[in-house]
């Protein structure tokens, strides 16, 4: 079988290269020539453990080509962005176009999967239109399901093959066939509904997150009112079998969380309230960070304190920015008039004015030092050899992942968000 994956971000190239893994003969389509350029010459424009070894693999065994546009397959795969506009309205134009970009191509007893999350009824009110105009009969002669991914960055091919799916088809046909294709490499069950469905599970999960996240927040802010550590008091509640509390931080980033519920939103307006709420919840997070650190500052005497932002990434040891809480967070600090240097160890090229090259350089003068991502090279950090010009600087752990007591020892004064 041949395929040609449409998007080669996060989501469709490890997938692309996991079928030319598995034998298939793989053909990925990216607008980005830069990206396509890489790709080809085996290097990686995005960061994924496990990647680099397989594209080389892929491209070395001849199962693994990319272009700026489609080719004629057996079956087409689409993960593209499906981002939101600055209103929290979907933006769909992506999916459009690219379901419209392969219909030149599409041949009689081709099978489409959109893989990218979608609002409810995306297939049917975007993609059909397209694919209608291939002329061929759909659901007879032109397959199209809905296959949504459900990997975590960071562990992506360890997920894609033990998670379920779940599998929509525009007709059981082409749910069937979907799950043939994927049984390539997945090991979980797949299981088996209709389009509109499996929209709706996919955007349904995230929100599940997002609404537990936001409970998480809230707990957060009424314990720092009360003088209780947050994270004792959620380890304490999670022993009970039946409660899972999530972990409370400086906002929900990614371009899945913090996007997929407004889709929602959209959806049912009068509706989806505990969604709507959560969600802005989560949004208010930065500047609530933003507030605690000007608070700890004026505290010992610091106004306008300059800061150095720990992390850029949106979430421990993975190098993308997008709807990163740490920016905005910075955007608050900056707001409240606060000087700011930011440091990354994952983001390799300087992607933010406010980045530095090195740790060092980041706390230099930084009268306070604001962890907003837990990467395990912040854990494995020696205090002791971290020295500000501040005689005692603050550290602001909004994520609990340091040792108080390695940082108290070394002079500083420490802190948690939700402490
Ligand atoms: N976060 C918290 N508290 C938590 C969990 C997460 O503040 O308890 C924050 C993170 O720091 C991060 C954001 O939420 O900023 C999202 O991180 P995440 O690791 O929970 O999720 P994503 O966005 O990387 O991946 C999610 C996953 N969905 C679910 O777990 C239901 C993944 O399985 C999906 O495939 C992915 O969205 C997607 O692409 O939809």
């Amino acid at each position: 079988k041949k395929l040609c994956v449409v998007g080669l971000g996060y989501i469709g190239l490890p997938t692309a290269v996991m079928f030319a893994n598995s034998g298939l003969q793989v053909h990925g389509v990216d607008k980005n020539e830069h990206a396509v350029k890489l790709i080809n010459n085996k290097q990686l424009h995005i960061e994924e453990n496990g990647l680099q070894q397989r594209l080389e693999q892929a491209v070395d065994e001849g199962h693994f080509t990319a272009s700026t546009t489609p080719v004629e397959a057996d079956v087409y795969i689409i993960a593209v962005p499906s981002p939101i506009n600055p209103d929290n309205t979907a933006n769909l134009e992506f999916i459009r176009q690219a379901t419209a970009s392969i219909v030149p191509y599409v041949k009689k007893g081709a099978l489409v999967i959109l893989e990218s999350t979608v609002p409810p009824k995306t297939v049917e009110n975007v993609m059909l239109p397209e694919l209608r105009k291939t002329g061929l009969i759909l659901g007879e002669e032109l397959f199209v399901s809905h296959s949504p991914e459900r990997v975590i960055p960071g562990k992506i091919f360890e997920e894609l093959v033990n998670n379920d799916r779940i599998v929509g088809g525009i007709n059981p046909k082409s749910a069937e066939l979907t799950k043939e294709l994927y049984q390539a490499f997945v090991q979980g069950t797949i299981h088996l509904t209709d389009a509109t469905t499996a929209e709706l599970v996919k955007v349904m999960e995230n929100t599940y997150r997002d609404v537990n996240i936001a409970f998480a927040n809230e707990l957060a802010k009424i314990a720092e009112g009360i003088d209780v550590d947050i994270w004792e008091a959620i380890k304490f509640a999670n022993f009970h079998p039946r409660v899972n509390i999530h972990t409370p931080g400086p906002g929900v980033g990614g371009h899945c969380i913090a996007v997929d519920p407004w889709f929602l939103v959209e959806l049912a307006p009068d509706k989806a309230d505990i969604i709507k709420k959560a969600r802005l919840t989560n949004d208010g997070m930065p500047l609530y960070t933003a507030h605690r650190a000007q608070k700890l500052l004026s505290q010992f005497g610091i106004e306008n304190g300059k800061v150095a932002v720990l992390g850029l990434a949106f979430k421990g040891n993975v190098d993308d920015m997008r709807e990163s809480p740490a920016t905005k967070v910075i955007e608050a600090l900056q707001g409240l008039g606060m000087e700011v240097n930011s440091f990354d160890p994952h983001i390799k090229e300087l992607q933010h004015p406010t980045q530095t090259e090195t740790i060092e350089e980041a706390i230099q003068d930084a009268d306070l030092l604001l962890l907003t991502t837990d990467h395990d090279e912040f854990k494995q950090l020696d205090p002791a050899s971290l020295k500000t010009k501040q005689p005692r600087p603050i550290m602001l752990d909004t994520k609990n992942a340091l040792n108080p007591d390695r940082w108290e020892q070394a002079e500083y004064r420490f802190f948690k968000l939700g402490d």
